[in-house]
């Protein structure tokens, strides 16, 4: 039996299809923006170079206004619904029309700093791009404070709860007859419903006809809610890119200004009747009234209080592998369905950044100590049912596969070893 490092590194390797890595083969052939990061920071441990071109080949399909689109269609594969000619961005390579997480520049200071010398080059060539990129998240979706997102794709937690009140105001009887491909390859109990994708579908059938003019998307698209979960990422991201641009001796006061104003939005999305941070909709200004993980990644940001904490601690107990994407007290937490309860490692080792630098070793610790649990029982599965560690979606996932490499297994194999 080959060690869980070994098996890590083989997916790595096999989910590699040169310059780009799929997120799992079969169900996701494309290459996924956040998903992308995370395998740049699983090569890290054992081949940089081929980090650094991860990267570099995400950041080659940044479009002229600066976004960096939440999938790239290489190689146009019909076991993925939809593909690039529902998407109609008529980019080459083909891409959606919408973003991702921006973890990229957070998890590159990452890599740089295990590969130091090597690395510098790199960095230097995607500083810029990143900093577009930013720009276009500080310009285009950050008009209301804190950051929007005009799909749930965008958010990256696609079918959490935190969408629901979103979603009841998008008209998905205009999507029309369409065959999705995902429930070919999973079992569809793990995956969002027909009304979801009727509605996900609406959504890219609106940006189509504005041809894809992202002012009008925010201005008249049919979905448009704060995110807390990307508001996080994308503050804890305009630090480490500010990082990353005084090491390297440019001007960085635009980001810090970015990040200042970012900050200053937290507030908003505060939800004192939850005593939580919360997704709003901002056509409505309503609270979507649900506790998920996107709240959690405060910790990500330093931006975590008692209040929160108290609720950390209430879901995490309530289950036994690791961080639920929902409540599980709530009416909605569905243990198996995607993002509407699972615990997802990815997530977790996003959390633990967030632990760690925080000084609350005792929190990565358990979370690191589940997570490792999960795996070893089960496997790199995409996500997992956080009662009884039953592994979910996807299987031999390229960032289950990282994050082991890079927190959740770390050491433990030497360790042993050494025992
Ligand atoms: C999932 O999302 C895609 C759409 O982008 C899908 O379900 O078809 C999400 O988990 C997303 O966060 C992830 O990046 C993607 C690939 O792993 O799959």
């Amino acid at each position: 039996m080959t060690s869980l490092d070994e098996q890590a590194r083989a997916i790595l390797r096999k989910n590699d299809r040169g310059g780009y890595t799929v997120p799992t083969d079969g169900l996701y052939p494309y290459q996924w923006n956040w998903d992308s990061a995370f395998a740049a920071w699983g090569f890290a441990t054992f081949d940089p170079p081929r980090a650094w071109a991860e990267l570099e080949t995400l950041m080659a399909s940044q479009w002229d206004d600066g976004m960096v689109p939440h999938i790239i269609f290489h190689k146009v594969d019909p076991g993925y619904f939809p593909g690039p000619d529902v998407w109609a961005t008529h980019r080459s390579p083909p891409t959606s029309g919408i973003s991702q997480p921006p973890v990229a520049a957070t998890l590159a200071r990452l890599i740089w700093e295990m590969d130091t010398e090597g690395g510098h080059s790199h960095m230097a060539a995607l500083f810029p791009k990143l900093l577009r990129w930013h720009r276009w998240w500080h310009e285009t979706r950050c008009t209301y404070g804190p950051a929007a997102i005009t799909h749930p794709w965008e958010s990256g937690r696609d079918n959490c709860p935190d969408w629901d009140i979103g979603m009841e105001g998008v008209d998905g009887s205009r999507a029309g007859d369409y065959t999705r491909r995902d429930t070919g390859h999973v079992d569809p109990s793990m995956r969002p419903r027909k009304a979801e994708y009727d509605r996900y579908i609406a959504i890219v059938q609106f940006g189509v006809e504005v041809g894809w003019d992202q002012a009008r998307i925010v201005a008249e698209g049919p979905f448009l809610m704060a995110d807390p979960g990307i508001t996080f990422i994308l503050l804890r991201a305009h630090e480490d890119l500010a990082a990353i641009g005084r090491a390297l001796n440019e001007d960085v006061t635009e980001i810090e200004a970015w990040a200042a104003q970012l900050r200053s939005a937290l507030p908003t999305i505060w939800n004192p009747a939850l005593g939580a941070y919360d997704a709003k909709n901002l056509r409505t200004g309503e609270f979507a009234n649900v506790l998920g993980s996107g709240a959690f990644l405060a910790y990500l940001a330093d931006a975590s209080n008692p209040e929160l904490e108290a609720h950390l601690m209430r879901v995490w107990d309530a289950v036994t592998y690791g961080i639920p994407s929902a409540d599980p007290e709530a009416e909605v937490f569905d243990p198996r369905r995607y993002w509407r309860g699972p615990t997802w490692p990815v997530v977790n080792a996003l959390m633990a950044i967030g632990f760690r630098d925080a000084g609350r070793h005792d929190l990565d610790a358990r979370l690191r100590r589940e997570t490792v649990e999960l795996i070893q029982k089960n496997g790199f599965a995409e996500y997992f049912d956080p009662n009884d560690a039953t592994p979910c979606g996807g299987a031999n996932f390229t960032w289950t596969a990282a994050i082991w490499l890079t927190w959740a297994g770390l050491g433990l194999e030497k360790a042993k070893g050494a025992a």
